[in-house]
């Protein structure tokens, strides 16, 4: 069903994508299968790599943090200081066999590979220059060695390739640190004939490319639309069934990734370190994320998400009907660090259950996620994940069943039929007031961090779902979940269990808001649970209802994750429907404004 995206109110929300967008003269037919394998897919390797792995996040004995990759700009390091890691290069253990295994046992699709990041260190046999892997000590070009592994295993090859450039002299901006009085002045029309000398080499080198993963698009001085519209009509001329993401153009709202321009170029959005809120029906997407805190190898980054939480955002992409690009960043040695390894191969293991769940399904049906887990779906299918097994009810408001009528059946066949997907057990499905509800036979003894479960509704006719309002209790009471919050802004809600909020709320501008009905008007006190670290504390904030408005400050609650329940008075509800609440911030001292778990309404 495609929902109805509420046109953007005055508070900053992300910009909506246009559906289907076609391009160029191509039909949207063509389009849909020039994308037909990236849909099915849903699943790819990022990869990292390049000279930054050799010293991997350190410089003169300090450790910076964040992304490796960014090392010369974090230490900003001089380019004669930085260009002898060249000659400090040399992957001896680099197997691309090996890479490709553990991407294909992980059940990853595609592999997408940085050919040049933005340091401009060319990761193949570049002829346009001697910055490049052929002219230090390891004298192979990998992406080669990678393009005849893919092709052999059934991997697509995909190129990551940066537009900004750090050390080309022509690119159009130098960095302030690099000194280099003898250079001209920067020519950017002769920078992007360079960039397209080697997009060439690409393109007709290394065989059939699935993607040109282009990034670096961001700075004015350097980039505009006209550019990206010539360098995406330049790719597609070397292998017109290619596809090129929307970072070839200018018009990308940050990471929240999506481009809602109707002049923006490039066939999908590239949410980064995040996944939209909901899905976009006729959008196509894929978040990429890093599995510690760097894209580059970080020697000192041991911050590792776990197995359960990557197949939780894999679940999540494609659920709302995108990829997820999950990154991995070889060491100067050329091997991809051992605790992704794991990772990736417990992944693997539970994707080779349960992938027809992912692979070649489309969003499911529901507005927005359910709290338990979440729905996709394929033809009459739609495949349940409960991220937390332990969970006994998988309550699903809003959603409508019409089977075909019983003529159109025929004697004997079920309506729908339910049933756990490992082992085809049945499992028990009813109609509800509210909707549907199934219940998980065998829960399974609470654990930490479970990989998810999964169900199946296997069903005639057809499924749709809606948002259903959010009412009072009989008593009056209103618990307004993070989950049930429409956020404008970049906060979103977080799915891991022991968050189950609205985090990454960095913007004070953001603003968190709730829409329910009410019925039993009267006096109410209002909670919320609220987290935060230190360092994020201290954050002051108002809670608006109709002309109640409440006060608060956010204390240190010592994590992320630990939770307090602050009461902040009373507000007046008058009866109604689409009744606000809003939650926004006042001051924000730290580094963000909190973790919001819940606003609770209860009667006096
Ligand atoms: O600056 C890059 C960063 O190094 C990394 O490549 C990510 C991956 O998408 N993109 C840019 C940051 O948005």
């Amino acid at each position: 069903m495609a929902a109805l995206f509420v046109a953007p109110s005055n508070l900053g929300d992300p910009i909506m994508p246009k559906p289907d967008s076609v391009q160029f003269g191509e039909t949207k037919a063509q389009k849909d299968k020039r994308m037909a394998w990236f849909r099915e897919a849903r699943f790819g390797m990022f990869i990292h790599w390049g000279v930054y792995s050799v010293p991997a996040g350190e410089w003169k004995g300090q450790n910076y943090g964040g992304a490796s990759e960014w090392l010369m700009y974090s230490a900003k390091i001089p380019v004669k200081d930085y260009q002898p890691l060249q000659a400090q290069f040399n992957p001896v253990k680099f197997n691309a066999e090996r890479w490709v295994q553990i991407a294909k046992d992980a059940g990853m699709k595609y592999i997408v590979i940085t050919s040049k990041h933005h340091d401009g260190f060319a990761m193949f046999d570049s002829k346009l220059t001697t910055w490049d892997i052929m002219d230090s000590p390891f004298k192979r070009d990998p992406l080669k060695e990678l393009a005849a592994a893919c092709k052999k295993a059934g991997i697509r090859l995909c190129f990551y390739h940066s537009i900004m450039d750090w050390t080309h002299p022509d690119y159009a901006l130098r960095r302030p640190w690099d000194k280099r009085p003898e250079l001209p002045a920067p020519n950017m029309d002769k920078y992007v004939q360079f960039m397209k000398g080697q997009l060439r080499e690409l393109l007709t080198g290394y065989g059939p490319i699935g993607i040109l993963w282009f990034d670096g698009e961001w700075e004015p001085e350097a980039w505009t639309h006209e550019r990206g519209v010539d360098l995406y009509k330049f790719v597609r001329s070397l292998q017109p069934n290619i596809i090129i993401n929307n970072r070839v153009d200018v018009h990308r709202s940050g990471m929240a990734g999506m481009s809602g321009s109707d002049e923006a170029v490039g066939d999908y959005g590239t949410p980064e370190q995040e996944i939209p809120a909901n899905g976009m029906p006729g959008v196509d997407w894929e978040s990429c994320m890093t599995m510690n805190g760097s894209w580059g190898f970080h020697k000192n980054d041991h911050n590792w998400k776990s197995a359960p939480q990557l197949a939780r955002n894999l679940i999540d992409c494609a659920s709302k009907g995108g990829n997820y690009l999950l990154n991995v960043g070889p060491t100067s040695l050329g091997e991809i660090p051992e605790p992704s390894v794991q990772r990736l191969a417990e992944v693997g293991a539970w994707l080779k259950q349960h992938g027809q769940a992912i692979y070649g399904t489309q969003a499911g049906p529901f507005p927005k996620p359910l709290e338990w887990g979440r729905v996709t779906r394929k033809g009459n299918k739609l495949y349940l994940f409960l991220f937390d097994p332990s969970r006994k009810e998988m309550p699903m408001p809003g959603l409508q069943i019409t089977p075909v009528p019983f003529r159109e059946r025929g004697s004997g066949a079920p309506k729908y039929v339910a049933y756990r997907l490992l082992d085809n057990m049945p499992v028990p499905l009813a109609k509800t007031s509210e909707g549907w509800l199934m219940t998980n036979p065998e829960p399974k003894v609470h654990i930490r961090e479970p990989m998810p479960e999964v169900f199946v509704i296997e069903f005639t006719g057809k499924v749709s779902a809606t948002t259903p309002p959010i009412r009072q209790a009989a008593d009056g009471s209103l618990d307004l979940k993070a989950i049930d919050a429409f956020v404008h802004g970049s906060a979103h809600y977080e799915s891991d269990p022991e968050k189950n909020c609205i985090g990454f709320w960095t913007d004070a501008k953001d603003v968190v808001e709730w829409t329910f009905d009410v019925d039993k008007a009267g006096t109410y006190r209002l909670s919320m649970e609220v987290a935060a670290p230190d360092d994020s504390s201290g954050a002051t904030f108002e809670v608006r209802c109709g002309k109640s408005v409440l006060n608060g400050k956010v204390p240190a609650t010592g994590d992320w994750t630990k939770f307090t329940t602050l009461e902040l008075g009373v507000v007046e509800l008058k009866a109604g429907k689409g009744i606000k609440l809003t939650v926004k911030a006042l001051t924000k001292p730290g580094n963000a404004v909190m973790n919001l778990r819940s606003v609770k309404l209860r009667g006096m």
